[in-house]
């Protein structure tokens, strides 16, 4: 079955052409195989957040726009995972905010870093970074650790989307503004983050975008006040709770 064979009316509609994109992703070999199992977690964790945009995720993708607007270097970190589900919009994103996008993978091999460029640029990327690899970050075993010396390496604010804890702590402790999506509120990776969006990555990349957009036009102090406003612990506080009382659906989430 493929994304345009999956009725609409199907109540699961949205969660079966996640699924679809990624195996696709396996198949095309842009995607680990490792992949499948993280969909199946974070599928888990969309169920119970009500497949929807809490409030507070919907802030943090608003403060991540106001990080990206801001920075000297945005880069857009790009796995498996990412390029099977929001190619198109990874390039509107980085379009949106003027960041560089970056194949970073965890199961790091050249062929899936070349076809992942290639991907992306099939989406309309004009340059995509993580080929060259000539710099690591320090405190990271081999493969995980390849970036560019003038992407990542180079960068004051990256989007980790569907991190691996590690990784994510690992350009906190260079010191850099980490904006991670992840849609369970108690993984590492969301913890260490400068800005953790709780939401699915289909939902939070294009919001982030929008955002962006509508920032775009804003001074830096008013850019520098919704970075400010934003409460990281809140927010994570926030999507916990809604998971375990039941998501936006019945006003978990009145703040
Ligand atoms: O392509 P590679 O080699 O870089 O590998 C990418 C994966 C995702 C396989 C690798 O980074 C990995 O194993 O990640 P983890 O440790 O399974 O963590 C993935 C996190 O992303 C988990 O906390 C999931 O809940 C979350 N997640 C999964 N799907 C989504 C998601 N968050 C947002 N949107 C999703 N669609």
């Amino acid at each position: 079955m493929t994304d345009a064979e999956v009725p609409e009316s199907h109540p699961r509609h949205d969660s079966l052409v996640t699924r679809h994109r990624v195996e696709a992703g396996v198949e095309k070999g842009i995607t680990s195989r490792q992949g499948l199992i993280a969909q199946g977690r974070g599928e888990a964790f969309d169920y119970l957040l009500g497949e929807a945009t809490l409030p507070s995720a919907d802030r943090a993708a608003r403060a991540a726009a106001a990080h990206f607007l801001l920075a000297d270097h945005p880069v857009i970190s790009v796995n498996g995972n990412v390029a099977a589900l929001v190619p198109g919009e990874m390039v509107d994103l980085a379009g949106a905010t003027g960041a560089d996008l970056e194949v970073n993978l965890f199961n790091r091999t050249d062929e899936r870093v070349r076809a992942i460029a290639a991907h992306l640029r099939e989406h309309g990327a004009t340059e995509v970074k993580g080929l060259t690899a000539d710099a690591r970050i320090p405190g990271l075993d081999h493969e995980r650790a390849k970036v560019d010396a003038d992407g990542i390496a180079a960068a004051d604010v990256v989007l980790v989307p569907l991190e691996d804890g590690d990784r994510a702590e690992a350009l906190g402790a260079m010191d850099k503004t980490q904006l991670v999506v992840d849609l369970n509120p108690l993984s590492r990776s969301a913890r260490a983050a400068t800005v953790p969006i709780v939401d699915n990555v289909i939902r939070a990349v294009p919001n982030i975008a929008a955002h962006a957009r509508e920032l775009r036009g804003a001074d830096r102090d008013t850019l520098e006040g919704v970075v400010a406003e934003f409460d990281a612990d809140a927010a994570l506080d926030a999507a916990e709770r809604a998971i375990r009382e039941g998501g936006d659906r019945d006003g978990a989430e009145s703040e």
